[in-house]
């Protein structure tokens, strides 16, 4: 189990991941906290193959499993949550697809975090922490204080992203986020680079 499993917020980013699978195990035998598959440019059979695989290795692993962006195949695979960020559907039209189905929200302000918790986002995604290369067009860097304030003032728990690694994963940690998602050095927090 990795130090930081119960923590790790495992990001398959289908389109940077080698093995989107095979990752998606790595990051269940090292116990993850949850898994959230990504896939930004794959048409929609493909994710909804790739996504129907997913959900049963979490599933197998009793893992929670999430998707990102896409409320529809959310609920096709029956998975435990959706993702969503700030150009995608509002809460209370996603929760018509997905029913009581938790869901998670990207924000990049206080402002964005206090009103996707009053839409009744379960899990307050925000970030990006630090730099990162793999969002295309981030929004600025919000840094751990921000963070902190975030925390303290938002009931859901709060999931830090954005540049995280296991160098600094802590000080998200310390700030008061419950977890870190990570993308690119999610092999790194699997002891696999
Ligand atoms: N939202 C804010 S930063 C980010 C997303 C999806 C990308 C996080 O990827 P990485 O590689 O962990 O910085
Ligand atoms: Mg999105």
């Amino acid at each position: 189990m990795s130090r930081w499993a119960d923590s790790l917020y495992a990001i398959i980013d289908a389109g940077a991941a080698e093995d989107p699978l095979a990752l998606t195990e790595a990051a269940l035998s090292a116990r993850c906290a949850m898994v959230q598959l990504r896939a930004k440019h794959l048409d929609d059979r493909a994710f909804l193959g790739l996504a129907t695989r997913a959900r049963s290795a979490c599933r197998r692993a009793g893992v929670p499993f999430v998707v990102n962006d896409r409320a529809d195949i959310a609920r096709i695979v029956d998975a435990d949550g959706l993702h969503l960020g700030q150009d995608d559907l509002e809460v209370r039209d996603a929760r018509l697809v997905v029913g009581d189905m938790q869901i998670g929200v990207s924000t990049h302000s206080l402002e964005q975090a206090t009103r996707a918790a009053r839409d009744g986002a379960d899990l307050i995604a925000f970030g990006p922490i630090f730099e990162t290369l793999t969002k295309e067009n981030p929004d600025p860097v919000v840094g751990t204080r921000l963070l902190r304030q975030v925390c303290e003032t938002v009931v859901p728990p709060v999931v830090a992203i954005g540049g995280i690694t296991p160098e600094n994963a802590a000080a998200p940690l310390a700030a008061g986020a419950r977890f870190v998602a990570v993308i690119s050095a999610l092999p790194r927090f699997l002891g696999k680079h």
